[in-house]
């Protein structure tokens, strides 16, 4: 049996976009990672409102948010009664304020999901090093997020380990942290060091041509055709050069165009993209960030406005019953085109000359990813040429060409792990794209 997506990996795979937020002693520090001494008094955010934060968020597309509880600092941002190194002893809201409570509300209030980072690198406590001692603390800390503020979809595990004091190496007992989350949050997603999401291998938010979700149980970046397991990828990124925010970093908001090429290698590469925004010394999404998340929204509308393709007729070298060739054209995410055979042919009738640069390919993955390699080929004045020569397709894989003018388009599945479920087959004309920097 080939692996297949839980019904949350699926979810959150269809979802595509997740946001991240790098929020906590470094913002008021102006640092990247804090050395876990810094003065509880220093966190005080002028204007915090997490209710900004999800409402640019869900303006943008957003469906998972996922904020950082404890970064390795060790300072927590809620009350947690495991340490002082806290909100608790900050002078915000008089001591008594709890950013993951609010952030939580404002995610349920705007219908979003909520994400916890709990960094297991700890350079403030003191525990830190001395093993079962502190898989303790963390596991208590972890329950805390657990059980007091509602549904957790994702905790995200960082990889990062660094030495305790006087070089001693705590070992994370990550069996015992799966299984305390799989207790208390038993449908939240575990990412990076984790079994249901996998880190892309790079913070660049670029996945590879071929991206499989399938892989071995023994980790290797971007998977494999004769994976085992389902363990698809995300790319995490930041919109700034650094994770916290740093206000000289104000002016080095990453580009339209960089976003856009970003989306393009994430979500067109059938992984999520989970893009970090962080609050500001006020606990407020900068506006710089705003404005560009606003017109790389509006930017992607645009482009995704017109499937030239939608609803022409399509035929098909072979298909099984009920899943013949226009399910890859009607729109309908709920069915899909299955040859019985391969190499499979599926032909799409524009019915007059359209010109377009952009090719959506979506595998059905519900039932696993199984497309290996496939071409696109168009009819142009000048017969037929190739368009596209690609390999994985998964979720969704998003080919930008030169444009190509054409009143026949054919998508062929070369080779594939299993048949091949073909959900969509979209075509678009964005002229902005062409012209963006393909990394
Ligand atoms: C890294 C951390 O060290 C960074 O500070 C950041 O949190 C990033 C998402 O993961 O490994």
């Amino acid at each position: 049996m080939h692996p297949k997506p839980t019904p949350q990996q699926l979810a959150w795979q269809e979802a595509e976009l997740s946001m991240f937020l790098h929020f906590g002693m470094n913002t008021f520090t102006d640092r990247e990672w804090g050395e876990g001494t810094e003065d509880p008094r220093w966190f005080n955010p002028s204007a915090l409102d997490a209710r900004q934060w999800t409402q640019v968020a869900k303006e943008c597309g957003f469906k998972y948010v996922i904020l950082t509880a404890k970064h390795h600092d060790g300072f927590c941002l809620w009350q947690t009664r495991y340490t002082e190194h806290s909100v608790k002893n900050s002078p915000w809201r008089d001591g008594r304020g709890d950013v993951v409570r609010e952030f939580s509300q404002a995610c349920r209030e705007a219908g979003l999901k909520m994400g916890i980072y709990l960094s297991p690198w700890d350079r403030h406590e003191r525990t830190y090093g001395d093993s079962p001692a502190y898989n303790r603390y963390f596991i208590s800390q972890l329950t805390e997020l657990l059980t007091q503020y509602g549904e957790v979809a994702e905790v995200w595990f960082d990889g990062a380990c660094g030495e305790g004091p006087n070089g001693r190496r705590q070992e994370y007992d990550w069996q015992s942290y799966y299984q305390v989350i799989r207790k208390y949050q038993p449908k939240a997603l575990i990412a990076i060091c984790g079994p249901d999401i996998r880190w892309v291998g790079n913070e660049d938010g670029y996945a590879a041509e071929t991206e499989w979700s399938v892989q071995d149980p023994v980790p290797a970046f971007h998977g494999n055709v004769s994976g085992k397991v389902w363990w698809p990828a995300e790319c995490d990124v930041s919109i700034r050069p650094g994770w916290f925010y740093h206000a000289h970093e104000d002016t080095k908001v990453k580009s339209l165009e960089h976003l856009l090429d970003i989306y393009f290698k994430s979500v067109g590469r059938n992984s999520v993209l989970l893009l970090n925004v962080p609050p500001d010394r006020r606990g407020l999404l900068p506006e710089p960030d705003v404005r560009r998340l606003r017109e790389w929204r509006s930017a992607l509308d645009e482009i995704f406005a017109t499937n030239l393709a939608l609803n022409k007729p399509a035929s098909a070298s072979s298909a099984q019953r009920a899943h013949s060739a226009r399910h890859a054209v009607d729109g309908n995410p709920a069915t899909y085109w299955m040859p019985r055979e391969l190499p499979a042919m599926l032909e799409i009738d524009l019915r007059k000359p359209v010109t377009f640069n952009i090719i959506m390919t979506q595998e059905y993955i519900a039932e696993g990813q199984h497309v290996e390699a496939y071409t696109v080929d168009a009819l142009t004045a000048s017969g037929w040429q190739r368009a596209k020569q690609g390999t994985t397709i998964g979720h969704k894989k998003l080919d930008r060409i030169a444009p190509v003018t054409a009143s026949r388009v054919r998508l062929t599945i070369e080779k594939a792990r299993d048949l091949p479920l073909i959900r969509n087959v979209a075509l678009y004309h964005a002229p902005r794209v062409s012209e963006a920097k393909n990394g």
